[in-house]
């Protein structure tokens, strides 16, 4: 662990320099950088992160208490003004873990992304497949189901992976106190939690409302319709077919999972993806029309369905400053 300068690495974070040039400064590949800010966490160094649109990340030094956690938990993506277009993949349902993963199908759709110059996925939810429930697995413990994820899930330093935890990821802090929030916020930076069950991803003066439906009682709060923004967009795993569903002062979006399971039993279920292109207003930063592209994915990319979803009536038109869009430096001063 003290094959590289340290202090170097925490001088260039006070300087405000991003995780990829850093890492380009240092020489320093990006799954090596991760390491090195656990370390420094396990040094008493805590740092909070910040997620841009293109990909990168930077750092700032926590010196305060950590803020107590709430529910749903919020995130943010960061844009330019310019931004008034935003592309995002739309993943669901991974199982990994299970015999019925499909990582070949997942490292498709990233590199379908990296491709398309799209630099953020959601998923919404279920990544792995979990030990006491679910389907025939590959290992036997929680701890090998999640390091095999870490290792195995794609890393493209150019995407940010918005990542919601479902009902079989919440399995191993059920069953065995393994936490795979944390492991995640740990060792995989690109992977950006946005909570178990429920989660906002921010972006400009609007949000995104990401679910997966627990089943069970497992002592989270209900998904409350209530949090959200008038005609909030909805994404929701768990049902893993893709359904439009109107309700009142949200549009929910049901996506497909991108795995074989279900795939014997109903053959309308098959390996999908979305991707999403959200149009912002320029005079109040609110999400006004959102088109959504579903894809079958295996064993070719085919487009199957695309429409619209218009959000902008009934919203706020009045112009207003708009937020979360500023650059790194502008983000660290404040
Ligand atoms: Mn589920």
């Amino acid at each position: 662990m003290t094959d590289i300068d340290l202090k170097k690495l925490v001088d260039l974070v006070a300087e405000n320099k991003t995780v990829n040039e850093i890492s380009t400064e240092m020489g320093v590949p990006l799954k090596n950088l991760y390491q090195y800010f656990t370390f420094l966490k396990n040094e008493g160094m805590e740092f909070k992160r910040f997620y841009y649109s293109n990909g990168d990340i930077s750092y700032r030094l926590k010196k305060g208490l950590a803020v107590k956690k709430q529910l749903p938990k919020e995130q943010v993506i960061i844009t330019k003004p310019e931004e008034l277009e935003l592309k995002i993949l739309l993943l669901s349902d991974l199982h990994i873990g299970s015999i019925f993963e499909r990582l070949d199908l997942i490292e498709k759709a990233y590199e379908y992304a990296s491709h398309e110059d799209i630099h953020a996925v959601i998923v919404a939810g279920d990544l792995v497949d979990g030990i006491n429930i679910g389907h025939p697995k590959k290992h036997t413990t929680h701890k090998d189901q999640i390091d095999y994820f870490l290792d195995n899930y794609p890393l493209d330093k150019n995407i940010l992976t918005y990542a919601l935890l479902g009902d079989h990821d919440f399995d191993s802090l059920k069953n065995a106190g393994l936490d795979i929030e944390k492991i995640i916020e740990s060792y995989r930076h690109d992977i950006v939690s946005l909570g178990y069950r429920q989660g906002i991803l921010r972006i400009k003066n609007d949000e995104i409302f990401v679910s997966h439906n627990l089943e069970e009682n497992v002592g989270f709060e209900p998904i409350n319709l209530n949090r959200i923004k008038k005609e909030c967009l909805v994404l929701e795993g768990h049902t893993h077919f893709m359904s439009l569903q109107e309700g009142s002062g949200f549009k929910k979006v049901h996506l497909p999972s991108l795995s074989n399971l279900y795939t014997s039993i109903n053959p309308h279920v098959q390996p999908g993806m979305v991707k999403m292109t959200i149009e912002f207003t320029k005079n109040n930063g609110c999400i006004s029309n959102v088109i959504f592209e579903q894809f079958l994915v295996d064993p070719e990319i085919v487009k199957m369905n695309e429409f619209n979803i218009s959000l902008w009536r009934g919203r706020n038109t009045k112009t207003t400053e708009i937020e979360n869009e500023v650059e790194p430096s502008k983000v660290l001063k404040k």
